[in-house]
């Protein structure tokens, strides 16, 4: 009679500790990366380029490899520096590194989604689609809530807009000036 019993235990251990492995590697090739207050700031009737934000945390750690949307020929991941007081913008090198468990805002004077070849204005209350892909985690559609023209931050649905301050271009703080050697359009 004990035999059997012990034989069962056995499996039954064996199938615990599979399942336990199973568990344990989840986080390593599947952490989903969380994405939230995604937003664009509205554009002029003629802009060829806007901005996306967002905040995005992974808990194991990844990197934003890309973007697209269909509102526009190209989404990228740009950064900006102020270099002799003269805000620049370029792509991020490899990615856009997520620290584990940390968020990492995209914003006004930072980090954010460049679209150009924007194929309409975006306009206040619509929303954007956007996809992102990552280096590990699979890839993620969210929709960009389009803010007021001066808006400077995510505003949730619902909620009073902060006070808008006038802005000249999509990605910039204000009073920030282009390099006049930067080149915006393909
Ligand atoms: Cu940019």
């Amino acid at each position: 009679m004990l035999r059997p019993l012990a034989r069962a235990a056995g499996a039954l251990a064996l199938m615990l500790a599979g399942a336990a492995h199973a568990v344990a590697e989840t986080p390593m090739t599947m952490a989903p990366v969380t994405v939230d207050n995604v937003w664009a700031r509205a554009t002029a009737p003629s802009a060829g380029s806007a901005a996306i934000y967002l905040t995005l945390k992974s808990p194991a750690g990844d990197t934003l490899t890309g973007a697209s949307t269909p509102a526009a020929s190209s989404a990228t991941v740009h950064e900006m520096s102020m270099t002799n007081g003269i805000m620049r913008m370029r792509p991020v090198e490899g990615g856009l590194k997520l620290p584990p468990d940390q968020a990492v805002t995209l914003k006004p004077g930072g980090y954010h989604i460049m679209l150009e070849g924007l194929k309409a204005p975006l306009k206040p209350g619509e929303t954007v689609p956007v996809h992102l892909t990552f280096k590990t985690a699979p890839p993620i559609d969210v929709l960009a809530h389009v803010e007021a023209i001066g808006a400077s931050a995510y505003v949730a649905p619902g909620a009073k807009p902060a006070t808008p301050a006038a802005t000249a271009m999509p990605g910039m703080a204000p009073g920030m000036q282009m390099d006049p050697g930067m080149k915006m359009s393909p």
